[in-house]
């Protein structure tokens, strides 16, 4: 499909088209455009904009990765279909694993992530095929398979975009668990140690760009960076946000002026009619 630049929502059209080019490959699943969906709904209550809180939160995620001693990233179908390249990026300027984790596991969409992630320059790929052949206790789907060079030992695992189950059940393994989520409300968010209230195509390069910033920190600032942050707290400061924003449009009212001039001409057009027929 050929999108015009100079179409009023061009950027969100291509990140659609891109994820639904991925479904046809499959990579990504029928429930992830469902997911992508619920995602551009959080991101127009949040201004479509990476806020001050969200940056705190990849202030904080950045520290974390830099101070683990085994940190994984996780992908799943949307993640490596919106953001294979800057996953690579991160796990190089980190040095974290990259570890391929589905929900709906299929030997067909592994085949397909681990095309685009090796495409990105991704030169190991965990929890591919029997690879991911430990468990994690209390998770019920596909998800619960993992690497055990990977996810089962890391201390610190980035979810960027991710169902609660798993991510509970990290946390109660022990693990830092780091998440992308537009939803501040879901249980992944919720649940997460660090959670990142911002859209993954955005996150991601700050995030990058972030560590780049102070990798040779030494530790004890790191330290203070990645422990300064309260999770609940940065929460409550995302919904305070979208609650004010949509306060604000409701008092103020939507207004475009090239709307209401429109409507205003098509409202009189319309009386003067009713009175000609008189
Ligand atoms: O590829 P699989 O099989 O592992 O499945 C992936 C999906 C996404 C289908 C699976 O993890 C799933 O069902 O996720 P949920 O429970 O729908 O949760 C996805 C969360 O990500 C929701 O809270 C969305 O608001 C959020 N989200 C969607 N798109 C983005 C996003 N958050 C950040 N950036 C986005 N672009």
């Amino acid at each position: 499909m050929k999108i015009l630049p100079q179409h009023p929502r061009a950027e969100s059209i291509r990140i659609r088209e891109e994820i639904v080019k991925h479904c046809g490959s499959g990579a990504v699943v029928l429930a992830g455009l469902i997911a992508h969906g619920r995602g551009e709904a959080f991101d127009y209550l949040l201004g479509e904009k990476t806020t001050e809180n969200a940056f705190k939160a990849i202030r904080s995620a950045a520290s974390t990765l830099l101070l683990a001693k085994h940190s994984v990233i996780s992908v799943n179908g949307n993640v490596a279909a919106l953001t294979s390249k800057d996953i690579v990026k991160l796990a190089n300027t980190v040095g974290s694993k990259i570890e391929v984790n589905l929900f709906y596991q299929s030997e067909k969409r592994e085949k397909a992530i681990k095309q685009i992630l090796k495409e990105s320059g991704a030169k190991e790929i965990l929890g591919l095929g029997e690879a991911a052949s430990a468990n994690i206790p209390e998770v019920h789907s596909d998800r619960r398979r993992v690497d055990s060079r990977g996810i089962l030992k890391a201390d610190v695992v980035l979810v960027p975009l991710e169902d609660g189950d798993r991510t509970e059940a990290l946390v109660k393994m022990g693990k830092t668990v780091i998440a992308i989520d537009l939803n501040p409300l879901s249980r992944t968010a919720q649940w997460a140690s660090i959670t990142i209230v911002d859209n993954v195509i955005r996150a991601m390069p700050i995030l990058i760009e972030e560590a780049k910033k102070i990798k040779n920190e030494k530790p004890k600032n790191l330290q203070k960076l990645a422990y300064e942050f309260n999770n609940s707290g940065n929460l409550g400061k995302a919904i305070g946000l979208m609650t004010h924003r949509l306060s604000e449009l409701a008092e103020k009212g939507i207004y475009i002026p090239e709307v209401t001039e429109i409507h205003d001409h098509l409202e009189k057009r319309t009386f003067s009619l009713e009175e000609d027929t008189d």
